[in-house]
């Protein structure tokens, strides 16, 4: 067991991370169409598990494994190129896909199921503590603090918590503590306006943590946890296949189960709709989360791609990502992705551009063309709105693109309308003229 008692004796190396990298990924379909959810691209030029990865990094946690349902390629190439340590610090970050597990081919049930299924994996490895990450989430937090809290308090179990307004109670975790943070109930999504009634936080309280808002909230579980080494052996023996739903109601009975506060942003990013008002929320004067926060960088895979190239450009409120040329064209609101080439007279207005994989070449473009097949990017006089457009689209000439006066949720064979946000495919042709 840990001999450490506080933060400054605390290493990152007693630390096992597990990234939990999604279950089917319905939510974030069709982004999730080709590839695992932990390698849809980020802000322009990241990827999603780049943010657990980073946290982990600069917690000093070099040993991480990334669950997932599918093995993808640009997961494995992604991870591979990026996080390389070197031999002396015993550092990794590996994939654990849930088709590569040797006595049970089947699909990871829930959260638990997954954990369990790859526990002798883990077990390999030297560690006082397992942390366990969302794959999903955008925040910033210095795991560090929240191990020594667990230590401090010799907890069984830890959850980190955030505030939130009583009205999201039913999306969450929620629990209640004990002057000491010790968890003495939690409810697993509790739509009940009754129960969640029940579950909100005394103002005493929220004054305590400095909380201002006026409204009621309640504390809720970010899916993080930190289980000591014996402590996830006894929790996972059994069938239960779900960690907010089943293993930790069952362990508050039994073990020291605990509450770390986290105070900064925090942002699940596991819905269309959510993941596109994050990426756009970056585009603002002052985004809730700081990629410019060079004491705890956001990592991601060098490119060594050129500077972004803007030829009389209009562009208002964006972040255009490295090797971009746009001509000619009005950007307000949106995220340009890497290598995204958008042709003259466009106008995109909240659009997230995923970027492409590559330059088309001469030979390529040409042959597309006379094919009548646009080229790959964003052709002349287009206008986008409400949009994301994954990899490597073709979009033609004269395309309008909108989810205005459409259902919320639609399935079209060249497009998918999500949570009121039209999202393009990866690898989709969009002829010149579609009005969508
Ligand atoms: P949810 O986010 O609804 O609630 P869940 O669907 O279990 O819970 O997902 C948790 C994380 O695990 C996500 O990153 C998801 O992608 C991943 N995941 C899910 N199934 C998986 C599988 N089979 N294999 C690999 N990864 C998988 C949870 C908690 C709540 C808490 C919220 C906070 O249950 O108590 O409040 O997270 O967002
Ligand atoms: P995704 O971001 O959709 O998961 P991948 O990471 O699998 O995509 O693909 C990115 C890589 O694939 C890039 O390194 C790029 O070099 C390569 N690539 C994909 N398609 C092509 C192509 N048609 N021509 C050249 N390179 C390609």
């Amino acid at each position: 067991m840990a001999s450490y008692t506080s933060r400054q004796s605390y290493h990152g190396s007693n630390v096992l991370a597990v990234v939990m990298g999604g279950g089917q990924g319905t939510r974030l379909f069709p982004l999730t169409k080709y590839r695992a959810k932990p390698a849809v691209p980020l802000a322009g030029k990241y990827r999603i598990v780049d943010i657990p990865i980073s946290n982990c990094i600069n917690s000093g946690i070099r040993r991480i494994y990334v669950l997932t349902q599918f093995n993808s390629t640009s997961l494995h190439r992604h991870l591979s190129q990026t996080y390389k340590f070197d031999q002396f610090s015993a550092g990794f970050v590996e994939v654990l896909a849930a088709q590569q597990t040797l006595t049970d081919s089947s699909w990871y049930q829930g959260t638990a199921d997954a954990v369990r299924k790859n526990l002798v994996h883990f077990m390999n490895h030297e560690w006082d503590h397992l942390l366990i990450l969302s794959g999903d989430q955008l925040y910033r937090m210095d795991f560090r603090d929240l191990i020594a809290h667990h230590v401090d308090r010799q907890a069984d179990i830890t959850l980190g918590v955030v505030a939130v307004p009583k009205e999201e109670a039913s999306h969450f975790g929620v629990l209640q503590v004990t002057e000491d943070w010790r968890i003495h109930r939690f409810v697993e999504k509790p739509r009940d306006p009754a129960v969640q009634d029940s579950l909100k936080l005394d103002p005493a309280w929220q004054a305590r943590l400095g909380l201002k808002t006026p409204a009621e909230v309640v504390l809720a579980s970010m899916g993080i946890y930190v289980f000591n080494r014996d402590v996830i052996k006894r929790a996972l023996d059994n069938t239960l296949v779900d960690f907010g739903k089943e293993v930790i109601p069952a362990m508050i009975e039994q073990s020291r189960v605990y509450a770390f506060l986290h105070q900064g942003y925090w942002e699940d990013i596991g819905t269309i709709r959510a993941f596109f008002e994050a990426n756009l929320d970056l585009t603002t004067d002052l985004p809730k989360f700081n990629f410019f926060d060079m004491t705890a960088p956001i990592f991601s895979r060098p490119r060594f791609l050129p500077a972004s190239k803007l030829n009389s450009a209009h562009v208002d409120h964006a972040v255009v990502a490295d090797g971009c040329i746009i001509d000619h064209s009005r950007i307000s609101h949106s995220v340009v992705g890497m290598r995204s080439i958008i042709a003259e007279g466009c106008e995109l207005r909240r659009v997230v551009l995923l970027g492409c994989d590559y330059y088309e070449s001469a030979e390529s473009i040409q042959a597309h063309e006379q094919a009548g097949i646009p080229r790959i990017g964003i052709g002349r006089n287009t206008r986008i709105e409400n949009a994301i457009i994954d990899k490597n689209a073709r979009i033609g000439d004269n395309v309008v693109i909108s989810p205005a006066g459409k259902p919320p949720n639609l399935d079209h064979e060249l497009y998918y309308i999500r949570d009121g946000i039209v999202v393009i495919p990866k690898d989709a042709v969009i002829p010149h003229g579609t009005v969508i």
